[in-house]
């Protein structure tokens, strides 16, 4: 007896109304752009991209697009008669690991030009985010076990790379700078790196030892989501146009 696991009415309503949340954060971020100096514009710019991303992935997600199913073999064994064998049918939502492999690095770059971080260590820490969300991609279409919490232990290294970049180098370069951008960047990147660390959390319990359905992972991304763009959003953009010193050197 082969079993799927799909998202229902209530994973595909979340799917709509985050799209919407999304459109309308793009939308309010441009006109933000619009109305700085074009010196304070680069977060503005960013930050609307993040989220122009993340609605146009989520466009897909909800008419399902850049969705899959992923095969999973399980053999029960069996003293008496023959193994019995069935397979596991779960939706893997592709269309996620596209948005982040670009968003997650242009969340890093926010981040990163805010405290000041070097090139040197931009690039290792986006480097070190575009393996964790590919492998995590891996991961998620792993067939055997071994195979897919293998991708997920590389990722999970690279995670702790992007973390080391963020907690230390950019402490390190946002200590250089006045006391206001210094603590903003703490905090920032504090709520930044509690929200990421709960992302391969919910990715073991759903595509990895799928315990939850795909519903519970649809919700619980989407409210991440929410606060890792357009909350994040909302937040660097409205304090960064009430500072005059965090424009960024480039
Ligand atoms: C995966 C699985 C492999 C190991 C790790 C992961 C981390 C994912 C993260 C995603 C962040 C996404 C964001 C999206 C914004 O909308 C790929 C789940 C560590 C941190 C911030």
């Amino acid at each position: 007896e082969n079993v799927y696991q799909k998202a229902g009415d209530v994973g595909n309503r979340t799917l709509w109304v985050v799209c919407v949340i999304m459109a309308l954060s793009s939308i309010a971020f441009y006109a933000m752009a619009f109305r700085v100096p074009v010196q304070k514009r680069l977060f503005h710019i960013l930050t609307a991209f993040i989220t122009t991303f993340a609605f146009l992935s989520y466009f897909a997600m909800a008419t399902g697009d850049g969705i899959a199913y992923n095969q999973v073999k399980v053999v029960e064994q069996n003293k008496h008669v023959p193994d019995i064998v069935h397979y596991v049918y779960r939706q893997v939502y592709y269309a996620r690991y596209i948005d982040w492999s670009l968003t997650t690095p242009l969340l890093l770059l926010d981040l990163a030009l805010l405290a000041g971080l070097s090139g040197a260590n931009i690039l290792v820490a986006i480097i070190a985010d575009i393996i964790m969300i590919l492998t995590g991609m891996f991961a998620a279409f792993g067939s055997h076990d071994g195979q897919k919490w293998g991708w997920y232990a590389f990722g999970c290294i690279a995670y702790l790379v992007v973390v080391y970049q963020l907690a230390f180098n950019g402490r390190a370069a946002a200590a250089g700078k006045d006391g206001k951008t210094k603590a903003f960047f703490g905090a920032i990147a504090g709520f930044t790196l509690i929200l990421w660390t709960i992302y391969p959390i919910i990715w073991g319990v759903a595509d990895g030892a799928r315990v939850a359905s795909v519903d519970a992972e649809i919700i619980s991304y989407a409210v991440l989501d929410v606060l890792a763009k357009p909350v994040f959003g909302f937040w660097l953009l409205f304090t960064h146009d009430s500072m005059a010193s965090t424009s960024p050197s480039v």
